[in-house]
């Protein structure tokens, strides 16, 4: 039995963080980091069953063209993706009554919707982009045993070639589901590997005030390649979302919005508008599999 200290419950029987009990979600889910862009996507639904929010996690559940898909909002980084995925794997896979592991166990399939910044000159503003990998820089899979999910091929290929600190925590490298890449993909994506940082400013290489541990970081992604794949993109989810999935047997895919080039310097004129553009893509690919 998992003790209550270690899944804790609510009152009224939901999951902590979330505020969600089994039946408020489908088994297919869409994970936004703005809490605002769940009713961007929710508004194309024939009808929304269930909504909550506690802190920056909101969640929709609805029904878009026959199928039932839920919508929920992470909030920023890795640590959240530990709660996220946590807490859902608990909602399907553990009987939250006896608090004991189920014995048949669900898959759930989760999409992330991002936005996040190109390290490729070549990968422009309002494009779209597909994790092929997920590149985690943040440590937070590190507490997991990850040895079996891990591409520990890429990861030492990485490791030497941007000379990593080894004080930083190693790198881990997890793959996209692939059969969610089949559902999704087009050649409007640009596919790759999307480094996860576990901050916005020094940890993705942003100088304001602070000296940064290696300002040639973003350089070094960018000349990255492994086979047929560079590193496409910068941002703060991916690899955590691609590791607790495969660890947990949940099938993940993450697919952002490019609204800035660290390349090139540039910023989207118009970030919503990609982002409009890339839940339309998806909902359709969705709704036509
Ligand atoms: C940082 O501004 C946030 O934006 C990106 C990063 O991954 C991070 O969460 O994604 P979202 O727009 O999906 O939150």
């Amino acid at each position: 039995m998992i003790q209550s200290s270690e899944l804790i419950l609510n009152p009224d029987g939901s999951v902590y963080h979330l505020n969600l009990k089994p039946e408020h979600i489908a088994h297919d889910i869409i994970f936004v980091g703005d809490q605002n862009r769940v009713e961007k996507i929710t508004q194309f639904f024939d009808s929304i069953e269930f909504s909550t929010q506690k802190r920056e996690f909101k969640t929709q559940t609805g029904v878009f063209k026959g199928k039932r898909i839920t919508v929920m909002s992470t909030g920023i980084g890795p640590d959240n993706i530990d709660i996220v995925i946590n807490e859902l794997d608990a909602l399907v896979n553990i009987d939250l009554k006896t608090r004991q592991p189920k014995q048949q166990l669900t898959s759930l399939n989760i999409i992330r919707i991002g936005t996040s910044g190109s390290l490729q000159a070549d990968i422009p503003v309002d494009s779209f982009v597909m994790s092929k990998f997920g590149l985690g820089l943040d440590n937070m899979l590190r507490s997991y045993l990850i040895d079996e999910v891990s591409n520990l091929e890429i990861e030492d290929a990485f490791v030497k070639h941007t000379n990593w600190d080894a004080r930083k925590g190693k790198p881990y490298v997890i793959a996209c589901s692939e059969k969610l890449e089949k559902i999704i993909e087009s050649d409007k994506m640009h596919k790759g590997i999307t480094a996860t940082a576990g901050g916005f400013y020094g940890p993705q290489g942003r100088v304001l005030r602070l000296n940064i541990q290696d300002e040639a970081l973003n350089a070094k992604m960018d000349d990255f390649e492994f086979g047929d794949n560079q590193i496409t993109n910068l941002e703060m989810e991916t690899a955590a979302i691609y590791g607790l999935s495969a660890l947990l047997g949940h099938n993940a895919l993450s697919l952002n919005a490019i609204i800035a080039n660290r390349a090139s310097g540039n910023f989207s004129e118009d970030p919503y508008k990609a982002v409009d553009e890339l839940i339309a893509y998806t909902l359709d690919k969705l709704a036509n599999q």
